[in-house]
């Protein structure tokens, strides 16, 4: 298949409530959607990088940036015939994850559309419906957060994650744990602590909680190795996982027994599946991660996450917790069983909207491409 254009566009969208992380509050995030064509069908993405370097280096700039001048221009110049090429075509650029799982994504639709196969079937999902669970940003206070927490277990959600930070973290959990002592509750603290806060963090021992996700360093396996035998609870790792080597390396050094995969994180769908592979074949968990997604990458999660290894709930919460006008739809709705359902249309099963006021957009086109009208 040749890839015939390619067309970015990026607008802002406003949250319906501002979240904070360890690493700042986020009121209004920056989309950049991806679309592929050829065939006459359309394959959709998003990139997940934020505004500002705080997650990861990756910033929408950079993305836009490393997607226009290096990326694309490779993509209309290849032949693809099986959506795992397209990760082949991008390995010789390094890193910049987000902008190769960008366009890498929207060509798993394409191909999925093309063929007639919804997304989930082509990745070799088994699932219908997908468990999730929700990330409820620090509050002000432990009754706050309890206040609020309260409010997504009554919406239906099955799942709590929390944030935490110096300073928001054993009291908070604990009150949360107080006010609801089966609830199912795990932690996220974004990097925010170092090895010096090891007696903190055994604290959250006590709070039977699923998991502790990403306590040290962005890049660290080695520390997070040594924590982890400090701690009963399992650590989760997110910002330290950036391919399957990554993965691997973590599991055999018992940095982690769980790993929380985001596509846009490591590349998209093709390094997204090779670290469930491997975690299924070690026998850790994995589930997916969020990134306040619109609707796009909404569904590219949801059919990544009907694999069989993702076998704890996702930060895949419904369309509703996360912005009042989304981009794309039809949406997501939580299930009385705390899952979304896995759409079973050609794709990712989702379309954008018509006349959305783009901030800015650029379409590429391939030299081979002969447009006839
Ligand atoms: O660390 O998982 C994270 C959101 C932005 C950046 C990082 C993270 C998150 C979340 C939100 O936890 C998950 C979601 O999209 O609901
Ligand atoms: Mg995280």
């Amino acid at each position: 298949m040749r890839i015939e254009s390619v067309e970015l566009k990026q607008v802002q969208l406003e949250l319906t409530a501002p979240f904070t992380t360890s690493f700042g509050t986020t009121l209004r995030r920056p989309c950049i959607i991806t679309a592929v064509h050829a065939e006459g069908e359309t394959g959709l993405g998003e990139c997940v990088a934020f505004d500002g370097p705080w997650y990861s280096y990756e910033t929408t700039t950079t993305a836009w940036h490393v997607m226009s001048d290096f990326l694309i221009p490779r993509l209309l110049e290849a032949n693809i015939a099986e959506p795992e090429d397209v990760w082949s075509l991008f390995a010789p650029i390094r890193g910049h994850n987000m902008a190769k799982a960008a366009l890498e994504m929207a060509c798993w639709d394409l191909i999925a559309r093309c063929r007639g196969v919804s997304l989930a079937s082509l990745l070799g999902g088994t699932r219908e419906r997908v468990p999730v669970g929700v990330s409820v940003g620090i509050q002000p206070s432990p009754d706050a957060l309890v206040e609020t927490v309260g409010h997504f277990l009554d919406d239906g959600y099955g799942r709590i994650k929390l944030k935490i930070a110096p300073g928001a973290d054993v009291e908070f959990v604990t009150a949360v744990r107080e006010a609801y002592p089966s609830a199912l509750v795990q932690v996220d603290a974004n990097s925010a602590y170092t090895l010096a806060d090891t007696n903190t963090l055994q604290q959250m021992d006590h709070l039977d909680l699923l998991l502790i996700e990403q306590p040290l360093s962005p890049d660290d396996i080695v520390d997070h190795a040594w924590l982890q035998r400090e701690l009963n609870t399992p650590i989760c790792l997110d910002e330290s996982i950036h391919s399957p080597d990554d993965a691997r390396h973590a599991l055999d050094l018992g940095s982690c027994r769980i790993i929380n995969i985001k596509p846009g994180r490591v590349g998209g769908h093709n390094q997204s599946r090779e670290i469930h592979n491997l975690c299924l074949s070690r026998g850790a968990p994995v589930w997916c991660g969020g990134m306040l997604e619109t609707n796009v990458g909404r569904a590219h999660n949801v059919a990544l996450a009907s694999l069989p290894g993702f076998s704890l709930p996702g930060d895949i919460s419904a369309s509703s917790r996360y912005y009042a006008q989304d981009i794309a739809g039809p949406g997501f709705s939580l299930n009385d069983d705390s899952t979304l359902s896995v759409p079973t249309g050609p794709g990712i099963g989702v379309e954008l909207e018509h006349g959305i006021a783009w901030d800015r957009s650029a379409t590429f086109r391939a030299q081979h491409h002969v447009s006839v009208s």
